[in-house]
């Protein structure tokens, strides 16, 4: 039985420097036990975090990674994840797959057994196939009764805009409208409806891994890929600086590369939460009300966490393991 400790971070400015280590966004604990435990019995961190991710899409983690969540305009749940090696600055990635239940381990077989980076749709499904994983449905009665009523609120929220008829009344099918209207983006994610499994593992001579596990954004537009897959958006990991991972509103924090921007941070000398914090306000900038986190460690050890502050998040939880704890420790940060 695994017992949770909140320690808030603030206590720890720097967070505590002690390696190995796993860090990974949210409370989803017994990733970051799968994770701790790969490391310990000798596995290695790409491993970790594969075990780490791959516990979640298993446990369905707050319906937000793995099958049976997040169904999209058409009812399907499809799947995003990316794995990456920061010694090698390998990486594999999948997005929008379909019937894969494993798509942490699609995405490890896309960078081990092909010389591409990162596969989407259909197609990635036809690889996972043919590399040996199990085509299954990726839908339950959960995700069948989230999509039965979406379509009886008039397909609401939806991620439609410039299209008739009015999207914020009426399900599809849309059609453009001719003249574009001012972008009031309204932003329909929050804690419940959106997050996944960002996570990062270090070991004790400093080889630093990070990948992610998703099935994206509720109702989204069918084809929609979010910030996970995307390397440098969802997370990023080279063995010279350390990783980022991060969770909210892809859509918005694709653009902003902050898993790519925080390592860079480190790299030039920021400590963790600095880099953290320039990550989010970089995207603050243009977006001050997105949702989303991110979390940053570097070679030392030392990790840090940063969130913006928006209605539906005050507080980001995320979990961490390493020599000094051997066991999952519950963290929290304010958002600012
Ligand atoms: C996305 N950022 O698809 C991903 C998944 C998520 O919190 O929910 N992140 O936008």
């Amino acid at each position: 039985m695994l017992v949770i400790f909140l320690i808030p971070s603030f206590l720890f400015p720097l967070g505590d420097a002690s390696l190995p280590l796993v860090i990974n966004t949210w409370p989803f604990k017994d990733a970051t036990a799968a994770a701790w435990n790969t490391l310990q019995s000798g596995g290695s961190v790409l491993d970790a975090v594969e075990k780490g991710c791959a516990q979640c899409e298993i446990d369905q983690c707050d319906g937000t990674v793995g099958y049976g969540g997040s169904p999209d305009e058409t009812g399907e749940t499809t799947l995003d994840a990316m794995i990456m090696n920061g010694d090698t600055i390998e990486v594999g990635a999948v997005a929008n797959l379909r019937r894969i239940k494993n798509a942490i381990g699609v995405a490890r077989a896309v960078m081990e057994r092909s010389e591409h980076t990162f596969l989407a749709g259909e197609s990635a499904s036809v690889f996972a196939e043919n590399m040996g994983f199990i085509a299954e449905d990726l839908t339950t009665d959960k995700s069948l009764n989230i999509f039965a009523e979406w379509l009886k609120g008039n397909c609401q929220p939806n991620y439609r805009k410039n299209v008739i008829p009015d999207p914020s009344k009426h399900c599809g099918p849309y059609k453009p409208i001719t003249t574009l209207q001012q972008d009031n983006r309204t932003s329909h994610i929050n804690i419940h409806s959106h997050d996944t499994i960002g996570m990062i593992a270090i070991d004790q001579a400093g080889h630093v891994a990070a990948a992610t596990s998703t099935n994206g954004l509720r109702h989204k537009v069918p084809g929609r890929v979010g910030d996970s897959p995307i390397i440098g958006a969802g997370a990023y990991a080279d063995s010279s600086a350390g990783a980022a991972a991060a969770t909210g509103d892809g859509d918005v924090m694709m653009r902003f590369l902050p898993s790519y921007l925080a390592v860079e941070q480190m790299r030039a000398g920021a400590d963790p939460t600095t880099a953290c914090k320039m990550a989010i306000s970089r995207i603050k900038r243009h977006y001050s009300e997105f949702f989303g986190a991110i979390i940053c460690a570097n070679t030392t050890g030392h990790y840090g966490a940063a969130c913006n502050k928006a209605p539906s998040l005050s507080t980001f939880h995320y979990m961490v393991a390493d020599s000094a704890s051997d066991t999952p420790l519950l963290k929290s940060v304010n958002c600012f």
